[in-house]
């Protein structure tokens, strides 16, 4: 059987959550990049793995499929290993609460209008937009506080065990925490900074981390 391929960019975070997956799940895999910030995602070979223009694509044998959430739902029932899904039925509902949050409110806020005008625009050569990411904060803390109440005691954020909610928060802080606004604005999340020392040096997490700059 042929080793499952993602498709798309190492510092993309959608695509790490997926990476993060497979390593949690010990399976084989190969990346094929697809460099978002050269265009590629644009071209007709990529448009035709995603005909939306973004990143993660995935094919394993002959079976292809986007949008990272259902990516990462293959990725735990086809391959052996832990669960990622808890069986309780409230886990697994906050699990994909906390998934909700992320794709719908999280991303746009920490990705998209903190970290990429911080930290990406200026990487290629162009300047931080200030006003638009001071506009970005009320968004973001909102979200902040919100995943601060959901963890509240818990290790993980559905519960006792690592599931996939976590596989998909860990990109999106670990860039959000590396921003003057993410920092102060983790100031005050004591469930969530012990859920990330609990996390950070996981082994998926270690091998997965992007270096940017
Ligand atoms: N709904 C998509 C979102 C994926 C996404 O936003 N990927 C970003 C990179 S992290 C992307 O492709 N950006 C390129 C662009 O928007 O042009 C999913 O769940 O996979």
């Amino acid at each position: 059987m042929a080793n499952p391929v993602v498709y798309g960019p190492r510092f993309s975070t959608y695509v790490r959550s997926v990476l993060l997956a497979l390593e949690e799940k010990s399976v084989d895999y190969e990346v094929q990049e697809v460099n978002i910030l050269q265009g590629e995602h644009q071209t007709p070979e990529h448009l035709a793995r995603h005909p939306f223009a973004k990143v993660p694509a995935f094919s394993h044998d002959g079976f292809e499929l986007y949008e990272g959430s259902a990516i990462l739902q293959y990725v735990d029932a086809a391959f052996p290993g832990p669960s990622l899904q808890p069986g309780d039925p409230k886990a697994r509902a906050r699990m994909h609460q906390v998934i909700g949050i992320i794709d719908s409110y999280a991303y746009p806020a920490f990705v998209s209008q903190i970290v990429i005008p911080r930290v990406v625009v200026p990487m290629m050569g162009g300047e931080t937009d200030e006003a638009a990411v001071k506009a970005a904060l009320p968004l973001a803390e909102k979200c902040v506080n919100a995943l601060e109440k959901v963890i509240g005691g818990n290790k993980f954020m559905a519960g006792s065990a690592l599931s996939l909610a976590d596989l998909h928060l860990v990109p999106v802080y670990d860039y959000l925490s590396q921003t003057p606004e993410g920092q102060s604005l983790l100031a005050n999340t004591p469930g969530l900074r012990r859920w990330w020392d609990g996390v950070k040096d996981r082994e998926s997490v270690t091998k997965t981390r992007p270096q940017l700059g």
